[in-house]
């Protein structure tokens, strides 16, 4: 260890006067924090370059590529460092130079290029395929401006500019070789040479591609390094248009060069609404072109033929954002490749498989024919191709059923579906949850589930263990090895091993210090942040996603408002003092759910200054909820609240990231809720509400009044009232919160769910005074957490969709090649 130690210390002062010219104790943190991680980075070249050497053989792995535009990756120093095993080292060595490890991971920021669910997954996915050993290689767009960060001002939500790349992310790696164009615009010249028809793409408005690349590490492999390439986009010119400009034409110049970089400006913020703008719809053609581009360049080097194409290559579209790779690998067969149609279609659908993360309709994107055709015309008419062979193949094999062809035709009412796009150009068409892939089998993709039943296939998300409990909360995971081992980590299904401590009072008071430490901490970070005192001792409730009228955030608000009332009627009714944590942001202009957040705070200023409350209630809403701050706030949780209207929720995965780290799920039969009951049993969980059949026969048949729920339920009226009849101030801000449940009928059954809902949080609270029952079911949370690793998501995909093998085994001491190879690397 010494030895180690003090050679990490000889390389790091050496990288810092090698970057800076000077001793590392005169640098500013930031510039410490860039020499740890350039050194790092070389210590991995050192295993990718023999990577690439293995990589020469004629017979090429298959590799996985995941095209998602969002990949919420995050921080990346600390976790490298634990994935690399040699944290504890670096952290020790940089003290002997008198430098705070904590103080150099607080540089980085955290690299918010995606929204959410859609967008943390992915990410996760690339960590677990590269802990795996699959060849997977990320694919997407490197947005100069990530997620907005979120200001809470009088109680609003502000958007301010994420600007991440201020200073440089040192973790990118600039590859201007492998730049490529993507063309748009112009207009489409046939031509009839030797008989064939051939394609000219004329007049096109050129955008050059330049791909930076992040590298995938994963816990204890350094053998296999993948890559995340993200795109950005630059105009052909590294000045202005010369020759508009020398002609006179100035603007024409600068529009040319600002439309282009608006490409890779900013990711659109919204998570649940397809806008339809023109500019999504470059970002989506850009970045499926460019990674297509560096597929087929890649394939080519090792292979002379495409007919092992999809025997060597698989593509996953992560939602339809990427389904323009369908006609775009179309194009490149055919244009450029020469392949005739059925050969190439035949390729490009083995090779494509599709995962649809919504059901909600407002989500689904459909794109009007005349952007399409104005900024993609080669794939506009390759898209009308495939939409007209598929009517006709329909036609043939269902003559009599002509309401399915038009159901899932294409093309319709001058819009592009791009999930049937998807649907059809795909192998494999898989859901996120079982009941989401039930919902998508029988309702929302139906008719094709009954034209293509052999590509309809369930795989439930996972998360990241490592991150969300390994990194994200040491003292557990400390607990965790001392009494099982470290297997757990490699395979998560062995923290069911923990299981027969469920009776063992011992380590049961162990785990709830584990839990009171991590309160500590965050109750720590909200004193510092806003200045408002809460009890670590008080049961924290948390509720944590982005805000969005599905997921019902009002429901929980409505919740405290209740409590509130009935606290102050009878100050000695018998409830356990409880903090209720909020934590998300809005898409700005969605103004709803604008107004929870307003309606959250609105209640956090009435009762955390009621001093007549005693400090039995807090109501926190935490600002700017990021991939850093999850990471603080699960650990502390002990309720999760996972209450959206039952089969509005995919799958959820922060309800995954709860359980591992040990908290109890408060929570519909919705998303993955349904299958963490399944695996912890209903002793040790809380669930109420409507199912999803309930629900979808309302949307159906209707039958709903939200009135008579308002009518019949004092408790319910009076909050509902307090909405509007001026107890949260004279201004008319909830007015539209108040029509939305009365007036518009409760779209989503906040009313309809508010008495079990209730109830179920009080059996909750006496449930949790119970303190070793409670621990205990934490512990079955946390022990049959592992099935929702990432690490068994990629195992199915691997297996069922793409068909390429993966380290499966724990390998002994000597093999943890990572681990033993750093340490070689620092001889
Ligand atoms: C076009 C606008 C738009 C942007 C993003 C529409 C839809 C999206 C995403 C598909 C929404 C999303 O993030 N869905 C979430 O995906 C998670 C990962 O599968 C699930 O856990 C969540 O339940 C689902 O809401």
């Amino acid at each position: 260890m010494i030895w180690l130690k003090d050679s990490f210390k000889k390389a790091y002062v050496e990288k810092f006067i090698e970057i800076q010219g000077s001793m590392p104790n005169t640098g500013t943190s930031w510039e410490k924090y860039r020499a740890l991680v350039v050194l790092i980075k070389e210590k991995m070249k050192i295993s990718q370059a023999a990577e690439s050497m293995n990589d020469s053989s004629p017979d090429q792995e298959k590799q996985v590529y995941y095209f998602s535009l969002e990949f919420l990756i995050g921080k990346l120093l600390s976790y490298y460092l634990i994935n690399l095993g040699i944290k504890d080292v670096v952290q020790e060595g940089l003290e002997e130079l008198g430098i705070d490890l904590e103080d150099l991971i607080a540089e980085e920021n955290d690299a918010a290029l995606g929204n959410g669910g859609l967008g943390r997954l992915s990410a996760c996915y690339l960590d677990s395929m590269a802990f795996l050993g699959i060849p997977g290689q990320g694919n997407g767009i490197r947005y100069k401006y990530g997620l907005f960060q979120q200001k809470i001002v009088n109680g609003f939500q502000v958007e301010l500019p994420d600007n991440w790349l201020k200073n440089e992310y040192p973790w990118e790696m600039r590859k201007s070789d492998n730049t490529v164009v993507v063309k748009f615009k112009g207009h489409v010249r046939t031509e009839s040479i030797k008989g064939k028809l051939t394609f000219f793409h004329e007049d096109y408005e050129p955008v050059l591609a330049v791909p930076y690349d992040i590298p995938m590490l994963g816990y204890g492999n350094l053998n296999r390094i993948n890559n995340l390439r993200l795109w950005s986009a630059e105009p052909i010119k590294d000045d202005l248009d010369w020759v508009s400009f020398n002609q006179g034409d100035y603007s024409k110049a600068v529009a040319y060069r600002s439309e282009v970089e608006a490409i890779s400006y900013i990711l659109y913020p919204e998570d649940s609404s397809h806008a339809g703008r023109e500019l999504r719809l470059r970002q989506e053609y850009f970045f499926t072109a460019a990674g297509l581009s560096t597929i087929i360049r890649y394939f080519k080097k090792k292979n002379n033929s495409f007919s092992g194409f999809a025997r060597k290559v698989a593509i996953h579209i992560n939602d339809t954002h990427p389904a323009l790779c369908v006609p775009e690998l179309m194009r490149i067969f055919m244009d450029e490749e020469d392949l005739g149609w059925d050969e190439a279609w035949n390729i490009t659908v083995n090779t494509i498989s599709f995962t649809n993360h919504t059901i909600l309709p407002e989500a689904l994107e459909k794109w009007p024919v005349e952007i399409m055709k104005s900024q993609c015309p080669r794939i506009y008419m390759i898209i009308e191709e495939i939409d007209r062979r598929y009517r006709e193949e329909m036609h043939h094999m269902h003559p009599e059923k002509r309401d399915l062809i038009e159901h899932t035709a294409i093309i319709r009412d001058g819009q592009i579906h791009m999930a049937h796009l998807a649907v059809i150009g795909s192998n494999s068409v898989n859901g996120v949850a079982e009941l989401h892939t039930k919902i998508l089998k029988t309702q929302v993709l139906k008719d094709f589930y009954t034209i293509y039943p052999y590509k309809f296939n369930n795989k439930t998300n996972g998360v990241s263990h490592r991150r969300f409990l390994l990194e994200a909360n040491p003292d557990l995971s400390r607990l965790i090895s001392e009494s099982i081992g470290e297997d757990w980590i490699r395979q998560s299904e062995s923290l069911e091993k923990l299981l027969p401590y469920t009776s063992d009072t011992a380590f049961l008071e162990k785990l709830a210090d584990v839990k009171y430490h991590n309160k500590c901490r965050l109750a720590n970070y909200i004193n510092d942040k806003m200045n408002i005192q809460v009890d670590p001792s008080s049961i924290f409730d948390i509720q944590v996603k982005r805000i969005h009228a599905y997921k019902r955030q009002l429901l929980n608000i409505l919740k405290i408002m209740d409590l509130y009332n009935r606290w102050r009627e009878d100050p000695s009714m018998d409830i356990y003092p409880t903090t209720f944590i909020f934590g998300g942001k809005v898409a700005p202009g969605y103004q709803y759910a604008k107004s929870i957040i307003k309606l959250i705070t609105t209640m956090a200023q009435r009762i955390n200054t009621d001093p007549a409350l005693g400090g039995k209630m807090k109501v926190i809403f935490l600002e700017n909820f990021n991939v850093s701050l999850a990471e603080m706030i699960y650990p502390a949780a002990d309720i999760s609240e996972q209450i959206s209207t039952a089969s509005q929720e995919a799958s959820g995965t922060g309800n995954m990231k709860f359980m591992l780290n040990g908290a109890i799920t408060l929570g519909t039969l919705d998303g993955a809720n349904v299958e963490i009951r399944r695996a912890v049993g209903d002793e040790n969980i809380a669930i109420f509400g409507l199912k999803a059949n309930e629900v979808m026969n309302y949307y159906q048949w209707g039958g709903y009044k939200s009135w008579e729920e308002y009518q019949n339920f004092p408790r319910l009226k009076r909050v509902v009232d307090q909405l509007v009849d001026g107890s949260l101030g004279s201004s008319n801000e909830f007015a539209g919160i108040y029509e939305s449940l009365l007036r518009d009928n409760d779209q989503y059954f906040v009313l309809k769910d508010f008495r079990s809902y209730t109830d179920t949080w009080q059996k909750v609270n006496l449930w949790y005074q119970h303190k070793l029952s409670w621990a205990s079911s934490c512990l079955v949370n946390i022990g049959k957490g592992g099935v929702f690793s990432s690490d068994r998501a990629i195992k199915e995909y691997a297996d069922d969709i793409w068909h390429v093998p993966y380290q499966n085994e724990i390998p002994g001491p000597q093999e943890q090649s990572g681990i033993n190879q750093i340490k070689h690397a620092y001889k």
